[in-house]
């Protein structure tokens, strides 16, 4: 398994790589792991391939540094997209958008032109919703639904408030959707949410959902920034094992998760987005699931994250980038 992860010498990547090298997101195949990094990180991501070596994991092959990313997405399986450019003080969200544009162009392109037919490509560099829509547009002649972007984390992290007030454990709660985009718009929408089986939605006081579920989800992040003094680092990276693992070897039965994916039109999301939505994974595809209802107070919901995404769209299309 050729694996590629960009931004290899960044706090993300240092949990993520050790996960990768043990066989927990790919079975027991062999794993041949290619860090990315930008010139002036390149040793430091050396540091970590020495530290990966020092590990002596049964099913690590190699381990390769490089800033070329030709030669990091040379017969890439798998690539995780980590490494992006950070939102810095005082600069407009639309220069964000399109540093990042210039970012994830050219390393979808190089995508296109090297890696393996079966690429299956995670996007968590943020904004990692429209950074997944540039990649996707670079990679026109393959199933749009290889490009991803991660809203596991959120999901995860709505599992675990929920399960945190109900007095339960994650592993009882099924069908939790996180709707929209890796964002504070983003929704987290227990509606379709069972607990052994069993609705909890009703049980749930409307205030609570409204004034600490859902913000309290989407500002996790922020709130880890404050406690941690650093962001999110650790759960990121198991948040992206999960999505890889369920991605490869499927979702359980009679569950689902969150999987930011170039929109087919479901749900009324316009296509051109990568929008999360629930998912199960089927033989080895994402698959939208399809036909859950949708009351009016969702719809606004879904409609104000959605709106945020086609806004970010149309700021990196009038940059060029798509
Ligand atoms: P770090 O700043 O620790 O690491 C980022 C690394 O990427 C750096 O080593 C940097 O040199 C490298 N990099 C920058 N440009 C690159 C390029 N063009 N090619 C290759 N490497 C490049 O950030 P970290 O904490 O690891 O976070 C990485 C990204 O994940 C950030 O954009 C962050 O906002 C995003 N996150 C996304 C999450 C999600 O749920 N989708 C949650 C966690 C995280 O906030």
């Amino acid at each position: 398994m050729t694996v590629a992860v960009t931004g290899g010498a960044g706090q993300i990547a240092y949990s993520l790589l050790f996960r990768l090298a043990t066989g927990e997101v790919f079975g027991d195949r062999p794993v041949r792991l290619r860090l990315l990094e930008i010139p002036d990180a390149v040793r430091a991501a050396e540091g970590v391939a020495m530290e990966l070596a020092d590990s002596a994991f049964p099913l690590l092959r190699s381990v390769d540094v490089t800033d070329d990313a030709a030669t990091a997405f040379d017969g890439a399986e798998a690539a995780f997209l980590v490494g992006a450019s950070p939102r810095t003080k005082g600069q407009e969200r639309a220069d964000m958008l399109t540093a990042n544009g210039a970012i994830f162009g050219p390393q979808g392109r190089a995508l296109a032109e090297n890696a393996a037919d079966d690429l299956r490509v995670l996007v968590v560099g943020n904004p990692a919703n429209t950074n997944a829509a540039i990649v996707a547009a670079q990679l026109p002649d393959r199933d749009p639904r290889r490009v991803t972007a991660m809203t596991r984390l959120d999901h995860n992290r709505a599992l675990a408030r929920l399960a945190e007030k109900l007095g339960c454990a994650t592993t009882d709660l099924t069908r939790m959707t996180v709707w929209g985009n890796h964002s504070s718009t983003q929704f987290p929408d227990v509606t379709e949410v069972l607990r052994d089986g069993r609705p909890v939605a009703g049980d749930l006081d409307a205030t609570w959902l409204e004034q600490d579920f859902i913000p309290g989800v989407a500002g996790r992040g922020a709130e880890i920034i404050e406690v941690r003094g650093r962001s999110s680092a650790a759960s990121a990276a198991s948040a992206a094992c999960d999505h890889m693992r369920d991605w490869i070897h499927g979702t359980p039965e009679g569950d689902w998760v969150s999987v930011a994916l170039p929109s087919d039109g479901s749900y009324g999301i316009p296509e051109g987005v990568v929008a999360s939505v629930p998912c199960r994974s089927v033989d080895g595809e994402w698959r939208t699931v399809t036909g859950l209802e949708i009351g009016d107070a969702q719809r606004a919901k879904i409609d104000r994250t959605v709106a945020e995404l086609r806004s970010e769209v149309d700021a990196v299309r009038d940059a060029g980038f798509l």
